[in-house]
């Protein structure tokens, strides 16, 4: 059942019923354009149409994207609902986004619940709205805010929604308001298609492009439907629709709308594994170890998800640091009205800070933020094994270190379980559980029903050094010191990965992070190192000089007065030095050189971390670099975009590259298999 029509008097009744969301189908589009014909028949007065469930209607099927459209086609519908003389109400009662905006646009008025939400969110699937969205919304709202809500995809809650004109009320019982129109009210609104279109604001327009170009660069979808609305204002509503129907199904099957479709599916299938045997188990109460900025991050989480927390530091002024450190994110949230001032108040009842471990003894979960070094994490589980329950779950926060041998330091390893956060650990989307060899399901399940607690993607890892993301993000770094250590410079490397579409390189993003955790690892790896595989020791000579990063006034780039960032040329210096004494000659790579470079590194890296097991799949890969590594989304993550290389284009180059160096582009396993039986990364599998 997709659509379901009934009459109460001379009131006709449409509602949407396609679980979970009432994506608009071929089922829904061809049940509402029957339902026009039969109130159009029955001669009703109205109609009022709503969704089943928690949805209005979630948009157009994502899934249908990739088949060639069926009829009837979503805009004819539109224009029936638009052009009827039986005037549609539409009683919004949840998301009405994408298509579902478009059905509610084409209806005369609009009564939105409070906690619904309206909005036009196709560029964030590579799409612009292909079924009139673009020529109602600017009609209904003006031209800068409909040009914000396209370009940016981002929903108006209902209260904004009224404001803008876009709803013309806001009803705890949408229905039941949509029932109470006056009938004359309602005879006398004009349908939407018959509005005056905006006049065309070059100012509005050039801003909005100018928006899109900073915010969102290298995407085509929010620059194609600023150019869609206005070629499609400047003539009349009927011969719009065309031209963005063209845009529409030419983007819907280009690469971009295919890798962002990829993310939205695959973060939804981020699921704990199927076999997984223990039920998901969210804690109450929660210690987490170390008050530094991940601890904070961490503890705030916990607090935000309603959860009690013990937050355990070594002394005095520790405790002292975590507190400030709570206190700021909680007071950055209040400044940006992310919370209240009665939640922070009840944030700060449920949070102990102490110095005594037994003030864990109630809570069933522990998290380990804890300085990166062996010998401090086994003491703190050796600490927490003591202090809480014999079926407490203990968490390590380690990025780098070994899982198996952290949980060697207590009797029972199967409670240790990795939970690798990412920094600002309240906000980064991401969570990588790390499973050891003992790891039990229960300790899984905590992990896993953390995630959904906090809305975090969960990608299952294994152990290894870097476990899924820094041990890629390890071979990104290494093939960019070599690329500067053998010719370009940090900013010449950094712009080339921004071109890419990162936000910032991989230097100004090391920078940011600070130059003094990686150099600890470096030293960490020394003894395990294959004295084969090239050291490029350039990272090495800023920390002599101090340079640790922006935190220091000076990294890779220098940053006088703490403001931004400027080229240094003494860094550069270091390379042409160290490439001298290492007996090279300097080599100018082009941009595309060192893009190819820097990905096949990573690519190559990753296809080992598949095939070693140590990810379940390429979709979790995709997430990872995605969500916690800032690969562009839009390129669909980093094996969705190896993929359309292709596996062999992929081995014939890493090949070349091996004869420079045989140890450092030595070519997965796993990447020869896929180029040698023609099969998508994607699909690929373990060979163990
Ligand atoms: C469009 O409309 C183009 C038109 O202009 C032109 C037409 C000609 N399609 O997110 P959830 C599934 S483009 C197919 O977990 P929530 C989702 O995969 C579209 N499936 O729930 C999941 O499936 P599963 C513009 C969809 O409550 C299940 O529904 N619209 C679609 O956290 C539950 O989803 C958008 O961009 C879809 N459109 O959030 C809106 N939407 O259970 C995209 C959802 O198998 N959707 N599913 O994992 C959303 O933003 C969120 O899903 C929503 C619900 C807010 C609706």
């Amino acid at each position: 059942m997709s659509v379901t029509t009934r009459r109460e008097e001379n009131v006709g009744y449409v509602e949407i019923d396609n679980p979970p969301v009432n994506a608009i189908g071929q089922a829904v589009r061809r049940g509402l354009l029957d339902a026009v014909r039969w109130a159009e028949k029955e001669m009703l007065d109205r109609v009022i149409v709503t969704g089943a469930g928690r949805a209005f209607a979630a948009g157009a099927d994502a899934k249908e994207f990739d088949k060639a459209p069926v009829e009837p086609h979503l805009p004819d519908v539109l224009n029936a609902i638009d052009e009827s003389f039986v005037p549609w109400v539409a009683a919004i009662n949840g998301v009405a986004l994408g298509g579902g905006a478009e059905i509610a646009m084409a209806c005369r008025m609009r009564i939105m619940a409070p906690g619904a939400q309206i909005g036009l969110p196709e560029v964030t699937l590579g799409v612009i709205p292909g079924a009139g969205g673009t020529q109602r919304l600017p009609r209904l709202v003006g031209l800068e805010k409909a040009l914000d809500m396209l370009t940016s995809g981002k929903p108006l809650g209902a209260q904004a929604a009224f404001e803008v004109g876009l709803a013309h009320d806001v009803d705890k019982d949408p229905v039941e308001a949509a029932f109470m129109v006056n009938t004359e009210e309602l005879g006398c609104v004009v349908p939407t298609w018959e509005l005056p279109a905006p006049v065309l604001d070059d100012t509005a327009l050039s801003d909005a492009r100018d928006r899109v170009k900073t915010k969102m660069a290298g995407q085509s979808a929010p620059l194609r439907a600023i150019d869609v609305m206005q070629a499609g204002l400047a003539v009349p509503f009927h011969d719009a629709l065309p031209i963005e129907r063209a845009a529409f199904l030419e983007l819907k099957t280009a690469d971009q709308s295919q890798a962002l479709r990829h993310i939205f599916f695959a973060k939804r299938a981020a699921k704990p594994p199927a076999d997984l045997s223990a039920p998901p188990f969210v804690p109450d109460h929660v210690a987490v170890v170390g008050g530094g900025t991940m601890g904070a991050g961490i503890a705030y989480a916990l607090l935000n998800a309603g959860l009690t927390v013990t937050l355990l530091e070594t002394d005095q002024e520790g405790m002292a640091r975590a507190a400030a450190n709570v206190d700021k994110i909680i007071n950055a949230s209040l400044n940006r009205g992310l919370i209240t001032d009665s939640t922070a108040a009840d944030h700060k009842t449920r949070l102990t800070i102490s110095d005594d471990y037994t003030q864990a003894g109630q809570a069933t979960l522990a998290i380990e933020a804890a300085f990166e070094s062996m010998e401090v994490k086994r003491e703190v589980f050796t600490k927490l094994e003591a202090a809480m329950t014999m079926d407490a779950i203990l968490a390590t926060n380690t990025s780098y270190l070994d899982v198996n041998e952290i949980a060697a330091s207590i009797a029972d390893p199967s409670r240790v379980v990795g939970l690798h956060f990412f920094a600002p650990a309240h906000i980064m989307k991401l969570l990588e559980i790390v499973r050891g060899d003992q790891t039990s399901d229960a300790a899984l399940a905590v992990g896993f029903a953390l995630a959904a607690k906090f809305r975090k993607i969960p990608v299952l890892a294994g152990v290894c050094d870097g476990f899924i993301g820094n041990r890629i993000l390890a071979r990104y770094r290494e093939a960019a010191d070599t690329v500067f250590m053998d010719g370009s410079t940090p900013w010449e490397v950094d712009e080339a990965m921004v071109e890419f579409g990162y936000a910032m390189g991989p230097y100004e993003a090391q920078d940011l992070s600070g130059l003094d955790i990686a150099h600890a690892n470096r030293r960490r790896q020394d003894a395990t190192r294959d004295p084969n595989r090239r050291y490029i020791p350039i990272a090495d000579r800023l920390i002599e000089l101090g340079k640790l990063g922006k935190k220091s006034g000076a990294g890779w780039y220098r940053y006088p007065g703490g403001g931004g960032k400027v080229e240094d040329p003494i860094v550069a210096d270091l390379a042409i030095e160290e490439s001298h004494f290492a007996g090279r000659t300097r080599t100018d790579y082009p941009p595309e050189e060192i893009r190819k470079r820097l990905l096949l590194a990573m690519i190559n890296e990753a296809a080992d971390i598949l095939d070693d097991g140590i990810a379940q799949s390429a979709r979790d890969i995709d997430l990872v670099t995605v969500f916690g590594y800032s690969f562009p989304r839009w390129r669909g993550g980093l094996m969705h975009h190896a993929d359309t290389i292709g596996a062999a284009t992929i081995v014939s180059q890493l090949n070349e590259l091996a004869k420079e160096d045989h140890v450092a582009w030595k070519v997965s396993p796993l990447l020869e298999r896929c180029a040698k039986e023609g099969t998508p990364i994607a699909e690929a599998k373990p060979s163990a």
